[in-house]
């Protein structure tokens, strides 16, 4: 079962979309593990981002992820990383696939709405960073044996 951290970007949650993305994942099967409503403090945006640092747009990309609350959050399921950042859609608004979040509710790169982690490896490490074990919620939903294989 992989994991993936899923945060609903200021924008999302300034346009009342936080309801829409929780909605889609919810929809695809995927389990939700933990969510929490919070303001992102400059040292979690920047340790969360540190990859990009020195990048054109990392002082702006900052800006952004602490401009507002964020509704952050895991998911969990079978092929969790790729299906949900299919349900994301590509980094850019305009080459997103149709039917994707950021294709049906976004224009621009620096505001796309949501961030999925980019690997199994990442969706543990970013899980770890924004949530402690007591957030993480081990349930068993009725419905997994009808939408896990296993
Ligand atoms: P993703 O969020 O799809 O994982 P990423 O990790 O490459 O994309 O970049 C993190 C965020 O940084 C991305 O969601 C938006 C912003 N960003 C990336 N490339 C950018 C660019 N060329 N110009 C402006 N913002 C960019
Ligand atoms: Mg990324």
């Amino acid at each position: 079962m992989e994991r993936s951290l899923v945060l609903v970007k200021p924008d999302g949650v300034q346009r009342a979309l936080v309801g829409e993305v929780v909605s889609r994942l919810e929809r695809r099967g995927l389990r939700l593990v933990a969510a929490k409503f919070m303001a992102v403090s400059r040292e979690l945006a920047e340790t969360h981002y540190a990859i990009h640092k020195g990048r054109p747009f990392y002082d702006g990309l900052i800006a952004y992820i602490i401009s507002a609350p964020v509704m952050a959050m895991v998911w969990e399921g079978p092929n969790a990383v790729a299906a949900i950042r299919q349900t994301m859609g590509a980094t850019r608004p305009t080459e997103a696939a149709p039917g994707s979040l950021r294709h049906d509710f976004a224009l621009e790169v620096g505001r796309n709405l949501t961030h999925a982690s980019d690997t199994v490896e990442n969706g543990e490490k970013e899980t770890a960073l924004w949530f402690t074990k007591n957030e993480l919620v081990d349930w068993t939903r009725e419905a997994d044996r009808w939408v896990f294989e296993k």
